[in-house]
């Protein structure tokens, strides 16, 4: 059967921070290929899918992946031989058995993850589909739809030195019609950011999503200049543009359950975090905030549900890890109203497709995302697509393997002309200037 798989052939590469990680070549019977690159975080959660990396310090600093290519060439090639890849949901079960561990960390989420993605590709391309519609008859999606990106303007945490306590502030062309308009219109942004830094004396360089990394010392300063940016570039606030933000708080977590904002200089309790969350949206255009407390502080992420639900997009990345599991206690215990999503913190393309569906069902917003490290397969946009997300957040206007996914938004509008999301899967969007 000319679907059938012939071989498996993964080889190490290089992401966008240098780092190794491992791509994968699924090759069919008819000779279909299908090729995935894995991506991988810097402030990654504590319940993600295990990223296996070889340990040894004299290679790569310890973080080789050559283990994790003689997997996919092995074990995993012996497993799959003459596996039908129509059968994508049977394919990643017989991947994860083959694992045997829950987090996948035998084998490693990302050997099995790069075996996942080829394979989806392989059949979308022997069965003549665009990879987006293939992920839409796998997740029984019926309408394409493109995604409204949030777009990394300015960088702090671990993608900037912690420059910055925030790790991301994001535009969110809130008005644009088209994903065509809306890459134009934070890109006229993104510019303009640029340009303010470099009156002021600013680095200009990029940090590790192709975003500014100014080290304002408070969130309000960088809130500011992200409004003094919009304004420069021509938009009007919260009409035309609204901003995301990423705290990444996993990451000020201090031992003590409070969290260290280093930069500013002070320390905060959950309570006072949120306070200053609740500042921060009375004052700016937020339409979403992603982790906004640490991933295991379940009663405090309620207490920010309570407060700030109704008002803005709460996000859960660290928290929810792309984990079922994970993500039905927290719609269980009302929190949150969106979960992010990652590929490689699941594992598998259909346990992805899973949490999309239960995050729909429950009303929560899905953010497909990139990762802090990415390569120039630009999946993530036509996994964005092909499940209706309506949103993706890719990192900044800036570097090939961002643009990488732009683009391919761009062709995807081109050609199916699919409906664009607007604002409409936001929760909690008001559309209000402040
Ligand atoms: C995040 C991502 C992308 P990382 O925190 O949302 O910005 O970062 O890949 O480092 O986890
Ligand atoms: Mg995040």
């Amino acid at each position: 059967m000319k679907s059938h798989i012939r071989s498996l052939r993964a080889r190490q590469i290089l992401d966008s921070r240098g780092r190794p990680t491992i791509e994968v070549d699924v090759e069919l019977q008819d000779g279909s290929l299908g090729r995935a690159a894995v991506p991988s975080g810097a402030s990654t959660g504590a319940a993600e899918a295990h990223e296996l990396r070889d340990g040894d310090p004299a290679v790569h600093a310890g973080l080789g992946v050559r283990r994790a290519v003689d997997h996919v060439n092995t074990e995993l090639a012996r497993a799959l031989a003459g596996f039908d890849a129509a059968d994508q949901e049977g394919a990643d079960h017989l991947l994860r058995a083959t694992d045997g561990t829950p987090d996948l960390s035998r084998l490693g989420a990302n050997a099995i993850l790069g075996v996942s993605l080829a394979l989806c590709r392989a059949f979308a391309i022997t069965s003549g589909q665009a990879l987006h519609a293939r992920i839409a008859e796998l997740s029984g999606n019926p309408q394409a739809m493109m995604p409204m990106p949030m777009v990394n303007i300015l960088s702090g945490g671990l993608h900037a030195s912690r420059g910055m306590d925030v790790q991301d502030f994001l535009a969110v062309p809130v008005a644009a019609r088209s994903i065509e308009e809306a890459i134009r219109h934070v890109a006229q942004v993104r510019a303009s950011a640029a340009t303010l830094m470099a009156q002021r004396g600013l680095p200009t360089l990029l940090a590790d999503e192709g975003g500014l990394s100014p080290g304002f010392r408070t969130g309000r300063k960088a809130l500011q200049f992200m409004v003094e940016a919009f304004e420069h570039a021509g938009f009007r606030l919260g009409l035309d543009m609204g901003i995301a933000i990423d705290v990444a708080a996993s990451t000020l977590h201090a031992p003590d359950g409070r969290y260290d904002l280093a930069r500013e200089g002070r320390v905060a309790t959950a309570q006072e975090m949120i306070a200053l969350f609740d500042e921060w949206v009375r004052d700016f255009p937020i339409c979403s905030i992603e982790d906004g407390l640490d991933e295991e502080a379940w009663s405090d992420w309620q207490m920010l549900t309570e407060q700030l639900g109704s008002r803005v997009q709460l996000v859960g990345d660290d928290l929810f890890t792309t984990n079922a599991a994970r993500l039905e206690k927290g719609i269980a215990a009302r929190i949150g109203n969106g979960v992010l999503v990652k590929l490689n913190q699941n594992g598998t393309l259909t346990g992805t497709l899973d949490v999309i569906a239960r995050a729909r069902r429950a009303g929560y917003a899905a953010i497909v995302s990139a990762r802090s490290g990415e390569t120039e397969d630009p999946f993530i946009a036509d996994l964005a697509v092909g499940c209706a997300t309506g949103h993706i957040k890719i990192g900044s206007v800036r570097c090939s393997d961002r643009l990488a996914k732009y683009n391919q938004l761009l062709r995807i509008e081109e050609h199916t002309g699919a409906p664009f999301a607007g604002m409409s899967r936001y929760r909690a969007w008001q559309g209000n200037a402040s």
